[in-house]
């Protein structure tokens, strides 16, 4: 059976990775069979998670995934128009490339409260010594990755203003619809409930949390999506 390489489930959500997250729910939308494998990004085929293996592959980065469920098992993509894979990509590069850089500076960088949530959440089944040195290792090299990005050149006003952009077009291109491109699921909604969920349904607090908490249609979003594919996950 397929294996899914990705964090320790977590805070109630999928994964608290958006792109091991966004795996996860293609397989579940798609009606794939999977395993989970708790991991650690150190022995990812690229250093970071999620990757899969599968019949003897190892495969990494979540594109690279997704290209193979759609060619190996099943493509949810297989009705767009051509319109609407544009549509797809460019929204998951939003996503993906820059709103995600709002969050991940909102969890190492942000405030200290924060990062304790995330180290805790990430580092916490360690034993204590290398949790520390692990912890702090890995916390530089993420700001470093954000300052090399360029999110982290920003002051945190304008992170988060950039961030709360992000999630206006969200909305604003969801409207009314069930799903982002109709009334089906398609890989956008995997990436987009991969990362939104882990903005407004994790213990990190910040104005991208409050902003994307007032969207009551991104709220209903989520909502359906974890009710429709994580129904081992429902709260009472
Ligand atoms: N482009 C990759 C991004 C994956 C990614 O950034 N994974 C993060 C967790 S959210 C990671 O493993 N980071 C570890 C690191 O950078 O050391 C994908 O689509 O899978």
């Amino acid at each position: 059976m397929l294996k899914l390489h990705q964090f320790e489930r977590t805070w109630g959500i999928p994964n608290l990775s958006p792109f091991c997250c966004k795996i996860e729910t293609y397989l579940r939308m798609a009606g794939i069979a999977y395993e989970i494998k708790p991991a650690l990004p150190l022995r990812a085929p690229k250093g970071k998670l999620p990757y899969i293996s599968d019949n003897g592959k190892t495969l990494g980065d979540s594109r690279f995934i997704i290209e193979y469920l759609k060619s190996t098992y099943h493509d949810l993509d297989s009705g767009l128009t051509p319109e609407e894979l544009a549509i797809s990509i460019a929204l998951q590069r939003l996503l993906e490339e820059h709103l995600f850089w709002v969050a991940l500076y909102s969890r190492w960088q942000f405030t200290d409260e924060n990062w304790q949530v995330n180290k805790q959440a990430i580092f916490g089944a360690l034993p204590p010594i290398v949790r520390d040195v692990a912890a702090s290792h890995t916390r530089k090299k993420i700001q470093q990755q954000i300052y090399g990005h360029g999110m982290g050149r920003h002051q945190a006003e304008e992170i988060f203003a950039l961030g709360k952009q992000d999630i206006d077009a969200l909305s604003a291109y969801l409207g009314h619809k069930p799903y982002f491109l109709g009334d089906r699921p398609t890989t956008l909604d995997a990436s987009a409930f991969g990362l939104l969920i882990n903005i407004s349904g994790c213990p990190i607090e910040s104005p991208l949390k409050e902003h994307a908490l007032i969207k009551e249609n991104l709220l209903a979003y989520i909502e359906r999506i974890t009710h429709s594919f994580y129904p081992d996950l429902q709260h009472p």
